[in-house]
C-alpha cells in the first residue's frame, strides 16, 4: 500500500464509459481518430535529441520503448499499461479536444473477419485497414509471427496502409530484435531510438484471429483464480498450454503492432490495451480487496523476464512514464474507480 492508503473512490457521477469500438456511433469513432491524428501532428514534448521524436504521438511510442524491459513479462505489466492508456486518453482529451472515452477492441467479437470489422474495414470510421500486399521477396523479409515457441503464418498484407484516417500517418522507430527482451544486458540497444520516417504498415493476421482469439481462450483468462495464472494465460505462450491473447493480439496487427518496443506505433495498440485493461478490471472486481491491494493483486518481479534478477512487484514500487509525467507508486494505480481512474467499461 502507498503510505497514505488507496486513492479515494470516484463519485458516481464522475464516471466516463469506455465502450467497444463496434458499439460507438460512426461520428464517435471519427471523433476519436480525429483526435489521434491531432496528436500525430502536434509537436513532441520530449527531448527530440534523445528520443528522435517528431510528434506528440511519438512521445508515447518513445516512453514505451524506454520502459520496455521493465514493463513486460513481469509483475508491472498490467499496472504500468493501465496508466499508460489513461495518460494517452487524457492527452487526446486535454490536448486534442476529444470529449469521449478511450474505446476498446473486444478481440473475440471481431475475430471472424478482421478486414470486414468496424475496426479495420478501411473506412473513414475505422482505424484504417490492411496494408498493401508485399512482393514474395519482401514478404520473406517480414519478421516471423511468433510468441515464445508458438508460431503463426505471415499474412498477406504488410505494406503501407492506404485507406482510412491514418492514410497520411508515418512511423519512424526501426524494428527491434525480438531476442532483445532476453538479452542479459538490460540496457536498451543503442539503436532503440533510431528513426527512419516511413509509411505506416500493417499486416492483419486472420490466422491468429481465427485460431487464437477464441471464446475458449478468453474464458480461460477470465476464470483464472490467481493473478499469476491470469497473467500467464493472458500473456505467456508457454507453460499454460494456451497461446496468450495479449501478445497474439499484437500479432493480429502484424510486425508494426507486434514490435515489443515500438508497438504503440499502430494506433490500434490503445484499443488492444483497453481490452487488456477491461479484462483485468473485471477480474479484479470479482474479489476487490484481495485482487486490488491484497494477497492476489500482484505477481512477478519488477524486471522483464527477471533480467536482471529483481524483487517482486509491490504496492510501494515506484513507476515512471517519461519525464513529463508524475512518478507514482504501484498502489496509486491499481484500482479502476478510484483516484483519477474514474471510468468503467461497457
Ligand atoms: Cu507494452
Amino acid at each position: 500500500m502507498p503510505l497514505n492508503g488507496p486513492p479515494d473512490q470516484c463519485h458516481p457521477n464522475q464516471f466516463t464509459v469506455r465502450k467497444e469500438w463496434g458499439d460507438l456511433k460512426p461520428a464517435e469513432r471519427k471523433a476519436y481518430t480525429t483526435a489521434v491524428v491531432c496528436l500525430q501532428n502536434k509537436p513532441s514534448k520530449l527531448d527530440s535529441a534523445l528520443y528522435n521524436t517528431t510528434s506528440r504521438y511519438d512521445d508515447f511510442v518513445a516512453i514505451h520503448i524506454n520502459g520496455t524491459r521493465r514493463i513486460h513479462n513481469d509483475g508491472l505489466f498490467l499496472v504500468w499499461h493501465r496508466n499508460f492508456v489513461w495518460l494517452y486518453e487524457h492527452a487526446l482529451q486535454s490536448e486534442c479536444g476529444y470529449r469521449g472515452a478511450q474505446p476498446y477492441w473486444h478481440w473475440i467479437k471481431h475475430a471472424k473477419n478482421l478486414t470486414a470489422s468496424p475496426l479495420f474495414d478501411g473506412s473513414e470510421f475505422s482505424l484504417s485497414g490492411q496494408g498493401l500486399p508485399l512482393s514474395a521477396e519482401e514478404k520473406a523479409k517480414q519478421p516471423p509471427c511468433r510468441v515464445g515457441n508458438v508460431t503463426c503464418p505471415t499474412a498477406d498484407g504488410g505494406g503501407c496502409v492506404t485507406d482510412g484516417p491514418f492514410v497520411n500517418y508515418t512511423i519512424g522507430y526501426l524494428p527491434s530484435n525480438p531476442l532483445e527482451m532476453a538479452n542479459p544486458d538490460p540496457a536498451l540497444p543503442p539503436t532503440a531510438f533510431h528513426y527512419q520516417k516511413r509509411c505506416f504498415s500493417r499486416n492483419l493476421n486472420q490466422y491468429v484471429a481465427t485460431n487464437i482469439q477464441t471464446a475458449d481462450n478468453l474464458a480461460a483468462v477470465e476464470n483464472a483464480t490467481t493473478i499469476a495464472s491470469f497473467q500467464a494465460l493472458l500473456d505467456n505462450a508457454s507453460g499454460t498450454g494456451r497461446p496468450g491473447l495479449h501478445p497474439f493480439g499484437h500479432w493480429t496487427l502484424g510486425p508494426t503492432g507486434a514490435d515489443i518496443f515500438s508497438s504503440p506505433a499502430d494506433p490500434a495498440f490503445w484499443l488492444h490495451h483497453g481490452m487488456v485493461d477491461k479484462l483485468w478490471t473485471e477480474w479484479q472486481a470479482k474479489d476487490p480487496w484481495a485482487r486490488v491491494y491484497g494477497t492476489n493483486a500482484l505477481s512477478g518481479p519488477v524486471t522483464g523476464l527477471n533480467i536482471p534478477p529483481s524483487e517482486d512487484a509491490s504496492l510501494g514500487h515506484m513507476l515512471e512514464w517519461g519525464p513529463n509525467e508524475q512518478e507514482l507508486p504501484v498502489g496509486a494505480v491499481m484500482a479502476v474507480g478510484r483516484g483519477k481512474f474514474c471510468y468503467k467499461y461497457a
